[in-house]
């Protein structure tokens, strides 16, 4: 017996990063036995800010390509493609419907991202209302959300809740936070007040799942650090809390088992090995992500996407019957 569902994705925008797989991928693994889980690779929402459309086609399909390669298993997880079910755009609209302004103006997400675009789209302001969608089409228990993903969350239940009220029925199951034991939050490796991002413009800020022993070195190496030289889990030293994170996350080894090790060694040879173990720990899942790249697995992989979307779709269809239903539709 599953405890719940689980949904999550991720957004094909980029190259996954180790954030994605220490933040996300790597806990979604952990879970596959216990729960009941779809996993979606959320290319709607990646076009909330301008991508390339050939970019945009080929992350997907690698998206798919690194969930495998970290050990999603398709036989124990739905894994589909966002798009490939028509019904989350139709639920956004009727959501959008019964969502504020005034909410959307408040998440901080919004306020993050529209700063570092020139013309903002609407897409981007409505994006947590197509995440609400996603969650409440699958009648979601639990979606494991990081610190930044909690407000969409919030939003979500109250959009949930409040479309039950108005109608007086109970169309969407109001989904709780997973918090995972051992996820963490990975920032960005030049300014660690920032989170980790696929799309930072900078490639020496994040670690890509697919970068290679030599580039992940020398991104630890200029990995921004202070001038303590003293290997501190403290929030006045960011840089270097974030790499003892990272470290602590790969070996299972505390932060303060991590301070004792690097006790009186330098910064250089603590950046070296945490860049070693990052590096030791991605060779397996690149390894598992260029056998999967072979043209030969064309057909397995589109399979998966195939066989993720028409189950994905059997259940979307279900609840988005219910709410054209409630919501006074006529039907065909
Ligand atoms: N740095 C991170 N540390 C821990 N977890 C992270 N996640 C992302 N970055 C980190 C987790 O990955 C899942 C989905 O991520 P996403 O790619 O769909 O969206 P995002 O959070 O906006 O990631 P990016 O890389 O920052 O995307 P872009 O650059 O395109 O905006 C979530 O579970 C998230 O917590």
């Amino acid at each position: 017996m599953k405890k719940g569902l689980i949904l999550s994705g991720i957004q094909p925008s980029g190259i996954l990063t180790l954030g994605n797989y220490l933040g996300a991928l790597r806990n979604w693994v952990d879970i596959q036995e216990e729960y009941e889980c779809m996993y979606f690779i959320a290319d709607l929402h990646a076009i909330t800010v301008p991508q390339d459309p050939k970019e945009l086609r080929e992350n997907t399909k690698k998206a798919l390509m690194q969930y495998l390669a970290c050990g999603l298993d398709p036989s124990k997880n739905v894994i589909f493609v966002q798009s490939h079910v028509h019904e989350h755009a139709e639920l956004a609209w009727v959501l959008d419907c019964n969502t504020y302004m005034g909410e959307l103006s408040r998440m901080t997400q919004f306020k993050d991202k529209s700063q570092k675009q020139v013309n903002v789209r609407v897409g981007l302001f409505n994006y947590p209302v197509l995440m609400a969608a996603d969650i409440l089409l699958y009648q979601a228990d639990f979606v494991p959300v990081g610190e930044d993903q909690r407000q969409h969350l919030e939003i979500t239940r109250d959009i949930a809740r409040r479309y039950n009220s108005t109608y007086g029925k109970q169309v969407f199951t109001i989904p709780e936070a997973f918090i995972s034991e051992t996820g963490a939050k990975i920032m960005s490796l030049k300014d660690p007040e920032k989170k980790m991002s696929k799309s930072d413009p900078n490639p020496l800020a994040f670690i890509s799942l697919l970068d290679d022993r030599d580039t992940i070195i020398k991104k630890f190496k200029k990995a921004t650090t202070d001038s303590m030289n003293e290997v501190r889990f403290s929030d006045e030293q960011l840089g270097v809390k974030n790499l003892i994170n990272i470290y602590s996350s790969i070996t299972g080894k505390t932060p303060l088992e991590v301070e004792r090790e690097f006790e009186g060694i330098g910064y250089g040879k603590f950046k070296m090995a945490v860049g070693e173990t990052v590096a030791d720990a991605l060779e397996p899942i690149q390894k598992k992500y260029y056998e999967l790249e072979a043209p030969e697995n064309e057909e397995y992989i589109k399979n998966i996407l195939k066989q993720g979307a028409e189950i994905a779709s059997g259940k979307a269809r279900e609840t988005l019957k219910e709410v054209y239903e409630t919501t006074g539709f006529y039907s065909k």
